[in-house]
């Protein structure tokens, strides 16, 4: 019998983005005998996929297949790398690691992760070889933790959300601080579903982008200041006695409390403080007033500003205010992740984490390298740093010191493994087995290896595990096999998981969460002490305290391209060339003309930080006094070789510690076209 030319597998997408889709990946045998991705779709079976991938990763298999994919484990010999053995680069880096141990203890080892892959296995129960070894722990702020300690400060833990598969029923639709329809693409169908039975849609950001123009109605709003447009709303709302006191008296504390910061927020100087006109603001307000069920898609975009907790938390107690949480389609969504009860117990040897161990803000990475900190190895997985995290000069800089060693486990040559003394190979999704969670659905996917490693590729999971053999580490979690942490993690009698065991999962592959028939997550309070959601303390608006100034008169946003996950795909010309071809400032007119820039030319963005040049694009669809970014690009396709992170700051959000990639103060400064080209370039599309 001959072996048939093609299959098709179904898997969960590994990418950090809510709709943890199932694809329907088209697998070949090449000549050489060797499987290979060849296409990729979504399965019209699962209920939130339905058959779509999105723009970006249905050009997964060119990433999986392409030519600079390193395949082997590579040594840094002065400027360049060698191939060599796993053997011998186990042998070394675990010698030098005894050696850095030895001498300085586990504190000068650093691991550095994020979501590179959000499988349980490979993205998070690796950390126990660093928990065995007493490392430092990394405190994983960049990206969510702002939102988190807001939505937990007024809601408890676990974080729940609407359903997305309820949102059809709501009839007022805010997309607030999140550009869904690039960043949450697979929200879109249940949104225009509500639409269709009569819901309005409107969408609150400083700029007009694809989510602006599927909305009704698009509210630019000054950047940083979201807690002052929710109170704004709230005092029109009890004005005129939308609130549903019931809900109020019964499931929430503090009401008094904030009924008196809202007080303050007239439409007037509501509409001084947002930007907005006072009768966007009493359209908006009316609306949110007057309609059950109204549901709030909130992003993390609103909380990357110094007061991005804050703001986020104003925005999240609305539906408090009018008990939407008891309509079914109606509240708010920041994730859906708490909804997944697995037992993480000793996920990442959780159990080994010692009071006092000490630890790093991921955000602090460019501080954290300098010499004077005392790191001597740092292990990378699952992230860009040298691209993705502020002050990304520095980062730079850091990870270039001679007396500290970097291994960096990689899919790509990232401008972050162009920097290391060690390149280790490692597999994708299709190629090593794992679990994965939602952020933005209730499903729960398993994937089996699908296809043999190719080359000398190896899962994060087997090379923590070799390195714990070389240095003795007894601890078993960080040996367990897929099967034994699929066992853990279903160890548990909560009833999201009732009748979800090891077998089905492996059977079914995407397992929808045991929820009630109406999931209505604060239809009666919240997980607090009091078991009340808590609008004490009322959030209040506060001015960044980096003010623009004269000398930095613009604020820059870096929001998320449509083409790219992160800078996961920077490296496909393909994608890159949809994007433009090379990253650009978005500029409005009125700036572009006061500061001498014109459409196409190039601008110095400069700011406290750093200095980077960009493509000017000059257009109405953002604001005067924002400039807008898209893309955490990479530095190699820009035309001074650096990411947009070089004039980001390490500044910390109000709360969790998180980061504020919307806070720069900026200016412009016309500079002439750079002499290097983009190492991408494609057609620039206006
Ligand atoms: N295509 C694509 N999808 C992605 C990603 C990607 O890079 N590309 N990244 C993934 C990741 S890691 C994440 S965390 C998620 C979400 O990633 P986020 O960065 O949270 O993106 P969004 O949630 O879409 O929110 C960004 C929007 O917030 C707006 N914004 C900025 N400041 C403010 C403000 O002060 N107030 C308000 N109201 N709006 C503001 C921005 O203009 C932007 O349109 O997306 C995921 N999905
Ligand atoms: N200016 C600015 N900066 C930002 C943002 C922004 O909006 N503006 N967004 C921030 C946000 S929200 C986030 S979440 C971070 C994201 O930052 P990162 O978590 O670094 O995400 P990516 O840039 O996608 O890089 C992930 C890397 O992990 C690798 N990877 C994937 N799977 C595996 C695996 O199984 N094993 C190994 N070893 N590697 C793997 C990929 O090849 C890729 O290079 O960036 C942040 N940085
Ligand atoms: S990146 Fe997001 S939208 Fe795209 S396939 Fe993966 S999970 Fe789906
Ligand atoms: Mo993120």
């Amino acid at each position: 019998m001959t072996t048939p030319a093609s299959r098709d597998v179904l898997l969960t997408c590994p990418l950090d983005c809510p709709d943890a889709c199932r694809l329907r990946v088209t697998l070949q045998r090449g000549e050489d005998g060797a499987e290979r991705a060849v296409k990729l779709t979504g399965d019209a079976a699962h209920p939130i996929t339905r058959g779509f991938a999105c723009a970006k990763t249905v050009h997964y298999p060119a990433r999986q297949n392409h030519p600079d994919r390193p395949l082997y484990p590579l040594k840094r010999v002065g400027d360049d790398f060698v191939r060599v053995s796993w053997d011998d680069a186990l042998d070394e880096i675990a010698a030098r690691l005894r050696r850095v141990l030895d001498e300085h203890g586990p504190s000068a080892v650093l691991r550095y992760n994020y979501a590179g892959t959000m499988g349980v296995r490979e993205g998070s129960h690796v950390h126990a070889f660093f928990r065995a070894l007493g490392a430092p722990e990394l405190d994983e702020t960049i990206c969510a933790t702002a939102g988190s300690a807001a939505w937990t400060l007024g809601y408890g833990s676990p974080r729940m959300g609407v359903d997305p598969e309820d949102v059809r029923h709501a009839r007022l639709i805010l997309l607030w601080g999140i550009n869904s329809l690039s960043t949450n693409s697979h929200l879109t169908p249940w949104l225009t579903m509500a639409r269709k039975a009569g819901a309005r849609v409107v969408h609150i950001d400083p700029y007009r982008n694809k989510t602006s123009l599927y909305a009704d109605t698009h509210l630019k709003i000054r950047p940083g200041t979201d807690a002052a447009l929710a109170l704004g709303v709230s005092r029109y709302v009890i004005e005129k006695g939308w609130h549903d006191e019931a809900y109020l008296a019964r499931a929430t504390e503090g009401f008094e409390e904030y009924r008196e910061a809202a007080g303050e927020w007239t439409l007037e100087r509501t509409s001084e403080v947002t930007g907005l006109t006072v009768e966007e603001i009493e359209d908006l307000a009316t609306a949110f007033g007057t309609t059950r069920p109204t549901y709030i898609r909130v992003g993390y975009g609103m909380t990357r500003h110094e007061h991005g907790g804050t703001n986020l938390r104003a925005v999240s107690l609305l539906p408090a205010l009018t008990g939407d949480w008891q309509h079914v389609g109606g509240g708010c969504t920041l994730t859906t992740s708490g909804a997944f009860a697995l037992n993480r117990r000793r996920v990442g040897a959780a159990h080994l984490v010692k009071p006092g161990v000490g630890s790093v803000n991921m955000n602090e990475l460019a501080d954290a390298l300098t010499p004077e900190r005392g790191l001597h190895a740092m292990f990378v997985y699952n992230c860009n740093p040298a691209v993705v995290a502020p002050d990304s000069e520095r980062v730079r800089a850091g990870m270039r010191r001679d007396d500290l060693m970097v291994v960096v486990l990689e899919q790509a040559m990232t401008e972050t493994a162009r920097l290391a003394d060690f390149v280790l190979p490692s597999t994708t999704f299709m190629e090593h087995p794992d679990v994965y969670t939602s952020y933005g659905h209730h499903y729960l996917g398993y994937n089996d290896a699908a296809l043999e490693a190719p080359g000398e590729t190896r899962p994060n999971s087997w090379v923590f595990a070799e390195l714990g053999r070389r240095l003795g580490i007894t601890e078993p979690t960080l040996y367990w096999t897929m099967d034994e942490l699929l066992d853990h993690l279903l160890d548990t009698d909560h009833p999201h998981l009732r009748g979800i065991t090891p077998e089905r999962l492996r059977a079914e592959g995407s397992v929808r969460l045991t929820l009630p028939e109406s999931f209505r997550p604060y239809a009666d309070g919240a997980p607090t002490a009091s078991g009340r959601v808590r609008l004490s303390p009322a959030p209040r608006h506060r001015e960044p305290l980096a003010a623009l100034t004269d000398e930095y008169p613009l604020r820059l946003l870096t929001p998320p391209a449509h083409h790219f996950l992160n800078s996961t795909y920077g490296n496909l010309a393909r994608l890159n060339a949809a994007e433009g071809g090379e990253p650009h400032a978005l500029v409005h007119p009125d700036d572009a003309e006061r500061l001498g820039l014109t459409d196409g030319a190039y601008a110095a963005i400069e700011s406290e930080v750093g200095r980077c040049v960009r493509r000017v694009h000059v257009t109405d669809a953002t604001q005067i006094g924002v400039t807008v970014v898209e893309g955490t690009w990479w530095g190699l396709s820009a035309p001074d070789g650096t990411s947009i992170n070089a004039v980001t700051a390490q500044t910390l959000t109000d709360l969790g510690g998180g980061s504020t990639f919307h806070n720069t103060r900026v200016r412009l400064v016309p500079v002439p076209a750079p002499d290097r080209a983009p190492e991408a370039a494609g057609a620039v599309t206006a």
